[in-house]
């Protein structure tokens, strides 16, 4: 078998679980996800898995290994951007299947269980990552109750899918049955395509948090008031937004990004009154993620100020940076061989929640251009094999 072209031919597959329009858009507890965990069912029976939907929406495969061993977690998410690629997360999913029926019937030295989580995005809901969450302990209930841009909770939308959100808390496991969290992920970056490297294994894994902004003006007509007696919201948000670059070059290395803005009453002849916007900030260190969030915070009050309007600033979301465990990098290192490049990933994973459970570590996949999180994504069915092969490895001889 030809474990990359396989791979590359489940990935092609399950990328037609997706709403109309360009890329991949799979958000959790949709058709979409429904589709596509029909498919996945069907990768981790082949896997001679044992599956089972766990309360969070998490698809459980599990193999049992020799009595008393501890499991070796392996997994990513299903769900996609909108209008994003073919392999951030899914891929993950595919290859961890892939490894396991490369495996064969072959005796392994730990139980091993493959997890295909909902929602590791956070696009539809303002919450992500609730099936690592659950499994680590840290999930927070009240997420339950958020709700997606159709006014659908988290609550229902998990419920209707066939989890039970009742018992997501109860989903805890005992650390002293996790051997480990192994995620297989697309580097999401340029890196191991510059240095002509199929694979490279994930040092740590950045920080992140986002903060809900809403600037308040006042309407009125775009043709009779005069520019000096307005209360502008846009204005006053915009002026937060162009400051950014240069704000973020004050902590080495850190992002800071406006992705998701929504205007009202957003018609092109009345003054904006309201502008909510998401604004991302992603960096190695905590401590310089704080200091950044702190000062748009003053910034984005003297923007409004300056406009006659008024901002609330408060953070929707947040995951601390993570190191990967020293002694799984090492069997990842071993598995794919010496040389192999050690890299930061400036994309969060399921990972960065799972080490809230158990060690972990990650092997990240050439990524064609850099590119992700567009349609344009690919990682090779070469790369994949390359992948697979040492997953293979490191799945049985951990
Ligand atoms: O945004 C991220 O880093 C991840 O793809 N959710
Ligand atoms: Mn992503
Ligand atoms: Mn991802």
């Amino acid at each position: 078998m030809d474990w990359g072209k396989e791979a590359a031919r489940r990935l092609a597959e399950i990328a037609t679980c997706s709403a109309p329009g360009p890329g991949v858009t799979r958000f959790p507890f949709t058709a979409e996800h429904r589709a596509a965990q029909a498919l996945i069912t069907g990768w981790m029976g082949r896997a001679g898995l044992e599956v089972h939907l766990d309360a969070a929406g998490t698809l459980v495969g599990r193999r049992e290994g020799p009595a008393g061993a501890r499991t070796l977690l392996i997994g990513s998410h299903q769900d996609s951007v909108r209008g994003g690629g073919a392999y951030d997360g899914i891929m993950g999913i595919a290859l961890a299947c892939l490894a396991l029926e490369r495996l064969g019937d072959r005796d392994l030295p730990n139980a091993v269980e493959v997890l295909a989580f909902a929602d590791e995005e956070g696009v539809r809901f303002p919450t992500a990552l609730m099936g690592p969450r659950a499994l680590a302990g840290t999930f927070d209930p009240g997420v339950l109750d958020r709700c997606d841009a159709d006014g659908v909770s988290l609550r229902e939308a998990l419920a209707g899918f066939g989890g039970d959100p009742g018992a997501v808390a109860g989903l805890k496991r005992d650390p002293a049955r996790a051997l480990g969290y192994l995620e297989l992920h697309i580097e999401q970056g340029p890196v191991l395509e510059r240095a002509g490297q199929p694979v490279g294994v994930v040092s740590s894994i950045c920080g992140i948090e986002r903060n809900a902004l809403t600037f308040r003006g006042e309407t009125g007509h775009a043709g009779t008031v005069p520019m000096e007696a307005r209360r502008d919201a846009l204005v006053a948000a915009s002026g937060l937004i162009s400051t950014l670059p240069g704000v973020a070059a004050d902590w080495p290395g850190l992002r800071a990004t406006v992705g998701e803005m929504h205007l009202h009453p957003n018609v092109a002849n009345a003054i904006p009154e309201e502008v909510r916007l998401v604004l991302e900030i992603r960096a190695e260190r905590d401590a310089d993620r704080g200091a950044c969030a702190a000062r748009c915070q003053e910034l984005a009050e003297a923007r409004a100020r300056a406009a006659g309007c008024e901002v609330s600033f408060e953070r929707s979301y947040e995951q601390p940076a993570v190191a990967c465990d020293p002694e799984l990098v090492s069997v990842l290192r071993r598995a794919a061989g010496e040389g192999v490049p050690i890299l930061p990933s400036g994309a969060t994973h399921d990972a960065s929640a799972m080490a809230d459970l158990c060690p972990m570590a990650m092997l990240f996949l050439r990524c064609r251009g850099g590119l992700s999180h567009r349609p344009e994504e690919f990682a090779s069915p070469e790369d994949m094999g390359v992948a697979i092969e040492v997953l293979a490895r490191a799945i049985a001889e951990m």
